[in-house]
C-alpha cells in the first residue's frame, strides 16, 4: 500500500470525532471521511463493530499500518497516540515531553471527556425522558460541578504555557472540542482566562479550524430536540445494555 493511501476516518461530527480531523489535519496526513450516523444506530452493523467492539465512534483504518498491513484502532485516545507515532508530530519531542503529553491526553480522555459527557446527560438530555426533576437534581449538581472544576484544573495549567503539555499536542487535539461544548454546559469561558486565550490560540491555527469544521454538513440531531428524529436517536443510544 502506498505510504499516501488515504487514512479512512469512521466518524460522526461530535466532540470525540472532532479530536481526530484536527489532529489529522494539523499532521498533514490524507484520510477520507467514512459516516457512522450514530443517532440511526450504524454503531452497531457489523462491520463498523469489527473494528469499533464498544460501539462508538471514533475508529480509524490505516491501510498502511506499521508492518504495512492495514490495522484498525478504536477509543480517541488510542488513535491520536497512533497518529502522533505514524506523523512523528504532536506525540512530544522526547520521554520527558510525551509523559507530559500522555498525563494530559489521560487527563482528558478518563476525566473531562467522560464528566462533561455525563453533565450534557443530566442537564440537556434527560429532562427529555424523565420528567420529575428532583430526580435529575442530584446527577446535574454533581457533573455541573466535576465540569466546573476540571475547567479550573485546565485554567490553572494553562497560565504560564501555551498549550497543556508545552508544546501544542495532542492533549490540545483531544481537550479543544469538548471545551468548545461550555455554553450548553452552563460554563462561562470569561472566568477561565487563560483556557479562553487557549481556546482561541488553538482555533487560530487554520489547520486546527479547517478540522474543527469537518463533517458540519453530515448534520446532527439535537438529541435535546422535540422532533421524532431526535427522539429515536434518543432511544437507540441511551437505551442500551449488554448485547452478547
Ligand atoms: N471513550 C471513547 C468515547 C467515544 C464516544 O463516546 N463516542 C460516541 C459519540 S461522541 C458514540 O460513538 N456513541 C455511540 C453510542 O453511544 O452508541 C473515545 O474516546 O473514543
Amino acid at each position: 500500500m502506498s505510504a499516501d493511501a488515504p487514512i479512512d476516518v469512521h466518524f460522526w461530527p461530535t466532540p470525540n470525532g472532532r479530536k481526530i480531523t484536527i489532529a489529522l489535519e494539523e499532521m498533514e496526513l490524507p484520510y477520507r471521511i467514512v459516516p457512522v450516523n450514530i443517532g440511526k444506530g450504524d454503531q452497531f452493523k457489523p462491520e463498523f463493530l469489527a473494528i469499533s467492539p464498544n460501539n462508538r465512534m471514533p475508529a480509524i483504518v490505516d491501510p498502511d499500518g506499521p508492518d504495512g498491513r492495514p490495522i484498525s484502532v478504536f477509543e480517541s485516545g488510542a488513535i491520536l497516540l497512533y497518529l502522533a507515532r505514524r506523523s512523528g508530530k504532536f506525540g512530544g519531542a522526547n520521554a520527558r515531553e510525551q509523559a507530559e503529553v500522555g498525563s494530559w491526553l489521560a487527563w482528558q480522555i478518563a476525566n473531562l471527556g467522560p464528566v462533561m459527557g455525563h453533565h450534557n446527560h443530566f442537564r440537556n438530555y434527560a429532562p427529555k425522558i424523565e420528567p420529575d426533576s428532583d430526580k435529575l437534581k442530584y446527577g446535574q449538581d454533581r457533573f455541573f460541578n466535576e465540569t466546573n472544576r476540571l475547567f479550573g484544573v485546565a485554567e490553572v495549567r494553562l497560565r504560564d504555557r501555551e498549550f497543556l503539555a508545552g508544546p501544542l499536542s495532542i492533549a490540545d487535539f483531544a481537550t479543544w472540542p469538548w471545551i468548545a461544548l461550555y455554553k450548553g454546559q452552563g460554563q462561562d469561558l470569561a472566568d477561565f482566562p487563560a483556557l479562553n486565550a487557549w481556546f482561541g490560540r488553538c482555533k487560530a491555527r487554520p489547520l486546527f479550524d479547517k478540522g474543527r469544521k469537518v463533517g458540519a454538513e453530515l448534520g446532527s440531531t439535537n438529541l435535546a430536540d422535540d422532533s421524532k428524529e431526535a427522539e429515536e436517536a434518543r432511544r437507540i443510544l441511551f437505551g442500551q445494555k449488554a448485547r452478547t
